[in-house]
């Protein structure tokens, strides 16, 4: 078996895979140090030319070498903050409204993939697979056809794929879908978003769909399949049973002085509809005067992105919301919404989930939401909280067991808050036992074996097909 090469815009560090760190990181990790090989990106620095282009930096853990390079100021600009977050991010989540487009952008964006690519063709052996992940990196695979490799390499998508029509909005779409069908192996979140692919190439770029996923369009044929990244469930359930009775917990739990607790946690991004839970919220305070001063949001969100425009305008806007329902709700002895700016532990963010009463995760589109399956997984079985949860999240294919709600509909989302509240054990057991066995069925493990099977099933390029294969 060869071995795995991982390409992630951001590489864990070799510290943050062993500790808590999220769900991705533990995973592609464990591939990793099974398998032997390299997870290459960018350090997260940005650095002069000079020491851009001396890089990789090397780094070893056991059969594992971290490689990271720093990028310039121009190439950050550019490439990260410009073309992928604030063109592929908020059109690939039907925000065509938040989308720019600059062409000098998207030149960067596919100048740093091909130099990224560059110094990755130096690690490289034979036998190795390679395995990239998302929106940041859709040419990579061409840019390294184009170096002569021909070695295996799929790709997955962390974040939706948008219908034809939305697609359109980014001028090169067309030259982003052929740049995607110099993959092996592509990797959706939701059969929703290979529905998408398969329509763009089918109506788009007059190629053909089989029933099995394989697409031949531009030239080449290519291999596309679903793969639910999930979590390791039972983990998450013991890591927050043995928080539980950590000074943390204990010290929310008096502050709520018998409280309902409702949670939210979420990197502060306009996908994840915070504003719209915000006021969903309110509209309970409203319409059902017994709530007030007997139930509580926490709303966990640090800040991500700050210095791309459209996250500073929903940060601002979300300060105002929690700021004005405070105002009209709170008393002396009571504040409704809790906002923290703030990057929690992860196992302490599992014990907070076991104390709620419920899970409020309302993205108004996601790839696949993990939040929503860490929240299940971190619950109590003799007493479970309840997950309300938006049908625009990936997870919602697989968490029957949720009280489903549309993000858009604020009095629908109230009236789903009121009953969960007011859930008998009985009910919240049964849905809790049918989330739990959906995540064992697909749990972490499962995503990224069966990808990897997948791609190592593919057959291997002779030399001089790197170009593109038949
Ligand atoms: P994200 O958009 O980041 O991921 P999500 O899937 O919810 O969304 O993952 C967030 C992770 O960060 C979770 O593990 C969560 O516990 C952690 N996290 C969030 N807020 C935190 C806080 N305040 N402190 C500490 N940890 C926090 C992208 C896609 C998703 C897709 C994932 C994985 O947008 O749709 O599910 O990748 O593929």
């Amino acid at each position: 078996m060869g071995r795995l090469i991982v390409v992630s815009n951001r590489v864990a560090t070799p510290t943050e895979t062993k500790g808590s760190a999220g769900g991705l990181a533990v995973g592609v990790f464990g591939a990793l140090k099974d398998a032997g090989g390299v997870w290459f990106g960018w350090s997260g620095d940005v650095v002069s030319e000079t020491v851009a282009n001396a890089g990789p930096m090397l780094e070893q853990d056991g059969a594992v070498t971290f490689a990271t390079v720093g990028l310039t100021r121009k190439d950050y600009d550019q490439y990260y903050r410009g073309f992928s977050n604030a063109t592929l991010w908020p059109v690939f989540h039907y925000r065509n409204d938040l989308a720019r487009y600059e062409r000098d952008e998207y030149a960067g964006y596919r100048r740093v993939n091909a130099w990224l690519a560059h110094k990755l063709v130096k690690l490289l052996e034979p036998d190795d697979i390679i395995w990239i992940h998302d929106y940041h990196l859709i040419p990579f695979a061409e840019a390294l056809r184009s170096e002569g490799v021909t070695n295996r390499i799929g790709f997955f998508l962390h974040i939706p794929f948008p219908a034809p029509q939305i697609l359109l909005n980014i001028p090169p779409h067309e030259e982003l879908v052929k740049s995607l069908s110099c993959y092996d192996l592509l990797g959706f979140q939701t059969a929703t978003d290979q529905q998408a692919f398969h329509d763009y190439v089918t109506r788009h770029a007059r190629g053909t769909v089989s029933a099995d996923g394989i697409v031949e369009a531009f030239g080449r044929k290519l291999r596309t399949g679903v793969y639910r990244i999930g979590v390791f469930p039972d983990e998450i359930a013991e890591q927050a049973k043995r928080y539980e009775s950590r000074q943390h917990v204990l010290e929310l739990k008096q502050s709520l002085e018998g409280r309902k607790l409702i949670m939210s946690v979420d990197r502060l991004d306009y996908s994840k509809g915070l504003v719209e839970r915000f006021r969903a919220f309110e509209l309970l305070l409203e319409r059902s005067p017994e709530w007030r001063g007997n139930v509580t949001l926490v709303q966990i969100a640090p800040p991500t992105r700050s210095d791309v425009a459209t996250y500073q305008k929903i940060r601002q806007d979300l300060e105002y919301e929690a700021g004005r329902i405070n105002g009209r709700y709170s008393g002396l002895d009571y504040t409704p919404i809790r906002y923290l700016n703030q990057q929690y532990d992860r196992w302490k963010l599992m014990s907070l989930f076991r104390e709620s009463q419920i899970g409020f995760v309302t993205p108004l589109h996601d790839g696949m939401n993990l939040v929503a399956k860490e929240y299940v997984a971190a619950q109590n079985p003799d007493d479970p909280g309840v997950l309300v949860l938006s049908i625009f999240a990936g997870a919602a294919a697989e968490l029957s067991g949720a009280v489903l709600v549309n993000p858009h509909d604020a009095i629908g989302m109230c009236e789903a808050l009121q009953r969960a509240l007011q859930m008998p054990l009985d009910a919240r057991q049964r849905r809790h036992e049918i989330n739990m066995a959906a995540l064992r069925e697909d749990d972490l493990g499962v995503w990224r074996d069966s990808f990897l099977r997948d791609l190592r099933s593919v057959p291997v390029r002779r030399s001089g097909e790197g170009g593109g294969h038949k």
